[in-house]
């Protein structure tokens, strides 16, 4: 990786480069590595070659600069701005549902963590606490939220009543901590990260049921109708589950490159465990003192590094549409001799165009690069689709659209330019879900026995198999698959149930098979 000064001297040789004229650059294919080598632009590494060095090299373009604490990223504009597109859409489903935002402080008091005892017991090694101010010891030290079921149930206790207090529906946009020791990875597991939780109390588990899978299909609309990432719906496991809760639901993503599976967001029944424990009790209509049903739920910033990992290619990122900050981009081409106010006028044109149909259009108008090094510098960020404007095209009244998921280009005339690259975005945006759809379709494998399982598991697979569902057979299945990759465990027990023929035995231990359940390593 190039310091400052390498750097440095990249620009000058883009600088150079720039000079050179439009012919510089081109837009790939035959002369890649000469491309390359001119602008310093381009990944070194490829994905399938080294999946975790290519990674973090599409993360540095430009969503994540990394900070000098291990485990800390800088979140900047371009991941940002996928970040706020999926908070407006998730924000305003919530409130459809009536839930209402809040906020609570940072810090949790050592007493009401205490007061989670047994089962925070587990991550009590992730809690950071603030020892110190300025040189002196705190006479308390605080704990900075991991989560904040400890922070607000003392205050659902204190405002929750009666029956008419109820339903309780907050959520919070914030942070938490979590000082993680296993491999720091940008989105996916860094130790402080952006979320949303979401934390209900009902009157009976009824509601409380029922608002636990309205929040998960929002969660697969987040996944697969923005960023375009097909995820599994179901059950966690005994072991697997919020130990905390009742239940605990999930959507499941799986990344093929890995063969690993990656949880993408949770939806727990907390059931009335917290209830007993902070003393959220209400008085029902006929005047008892009932305990509330509670619910949880939350999704994170980890979503972006999922659907990095998802869709991006050796040329970098790809960024569905639906939640990329600038959607089309439009590159000036001039040419020596051509009317070069012309086609800047037509890319302002053109912007403008888009922008007033509500479309995110942007121009790169910059004369100190080239079009070629324009083209592989937002093909590395992932914009979805580019428009080429050059003399040709001015004469013409057409513009050239490109392709980032596929490359595949088209004049379009100008008359009908809004329409177009609408439909264009769309199908870009259904067909990133397909490929991926497809893509994770192809590692899914059925499988029936131990040895069956081994296998696919080394082949990298989404394992489906069928299961007892005891939490003894999975702790035995952990521990016999344990190594230096991680052991295979649980990922879910998909809502949608294939047949499970009667007399069906489970793969691991032999005695009747309960359910179907994917399996696999996971983040
Ligand atoms: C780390 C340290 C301390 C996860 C932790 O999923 C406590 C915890 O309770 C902890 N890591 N959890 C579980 C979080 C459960 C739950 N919280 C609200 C959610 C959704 C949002």
């Amino acid at each position: 990786m190039a310091g400052p000064s390498g750097k440095k001297e990249k620009v000058d040789k883009k600088e150079k480069a720039a000079k050179a004229g439009p012919s510089a650059g081109g837009g790939g294919g035959k002369k890649k590595k000469d491309v390359k080598k001119e602008t310093g632009l381009g990944l070194s590494v490829k994905k399938d070659e080294n999946f975790g060095e290519w990674y973090s090299e599409v993360c540095k373009h430009e969503m994540i600069e990394y900070y000098d604490i291990s485990g800390c990223y800088i979140l900047r504009p371009w991941s940002m701005a996928i970040w706020e597109i999926m908070q407006t859409f998730f924000d305003a489903e919530i409130k459809k549902m009536k839930v209402e935002n809040c906020y609570f402080p940072l810090f949790v008091s050592p007493g009401v963590l205490e007061k989670e005892k047994d089962h925070i017991e587990g991550f009590a090694p992730e809690v950071a606490w603030v020892t110190k101010s300025g040189k002196s010891d705190l006479e308390v030290p605080i704990a900075i939220r991991p989560t904040s079921e400890t922070v607000m149930y003392p205050y659902y206790s204190k405002w929750i009543r009666g029956h008419r207090d109820l339903p309780l529906k907050l959520n919070q946009w914030c942070n938490v901590v979590r000082w993680e020791f296993s491999n720091p990875t940008p989105f996916i597991r860094s130790r402080e990260f952006l979320w949303q939780e979401g934390h209900t109390a009902f009157a009976s588990k009824e509601e409380a049921d029922k608002e636990v899978l309205q929040i998960l299909e929002l969660y697969r609309r987040i996944y697969e109708e923005y960023l375009a990432v097909p995820v599994v719906k179901g059950m966690k496991s005994e072991n697997e589950k919020f130990a905390g809760g009742l239940y605990t639901t999930s959507v499941e993503a799986f990344i093929a490159n890995t063969g690993r599976g990656v949880q993408g967001a949770t939806s727990h029944c907390l059931g009335q465990n917290f209830a007993k424990m902070f003393e959220i009790n209400f008085e029902n209509e006929k005047g008892e003192t009932e305990m509330v049903w509670q619910n949880s739920w939350a999704y994170s910033t980890r979503t972006i590094g999922v659907m990095i990992m998802t869709h991006g290619d050796d040329k970098g990122l790809i960024l569905p549409p639906k939640v990329a900050s600038v959607q089309v981009v439009v590159i000036p081409v001039p040419y020596k001799d051509a009317n070069t106010q012309g086609i800047f006028d037509a890319c302002t044109a053109t912007v403008s165009a888009l922008s007033e149909a509500g479309i995110r259009a942007e121009e790169d108008l910059r004369d100190n690069y080239s079009p070629g090094w324009k083209y592989s510098n937002w093909e590395m960020k992932g914009v979805p689709l580019r428009i080429e404007i050059g003399p040709r095209d001015l004469e013409n009244n057409q513009v050239r659209t490109v392709r980032r998921d596929n490359g595949v280009k088209e004049d379009i005339p100008r008359g009908s330019l809004v329409e177009h690259v609408k439909e264009l975005l769309e199908k870009i945006q259904q067909n990133m879900y397909e490929v991926a759809k497809q893509k994770r379709e192809a590692c899914v494998e059925e499988i029936r026995t131990w040895d069956e399982f081994i296998n696919a598991l080394n082949k990298k697979k989404l394992i489906l198999a069928p299961w007892c569902d005891e939490e003894e057979v999975e702790r035995d299945v952990k521990a016999r698959t344990k190594g230096e990759t991680g052991a295979a465990k649980t990922l879910c027990s998909p809502f949608e149930q294939p047949e499970l023929p009667e007399g069906t035995l489970c793969f691991a231990s032999g005695k009747p098979a309960k359910k179907w359940t994917y399996w696999g390593r996971s983040y």
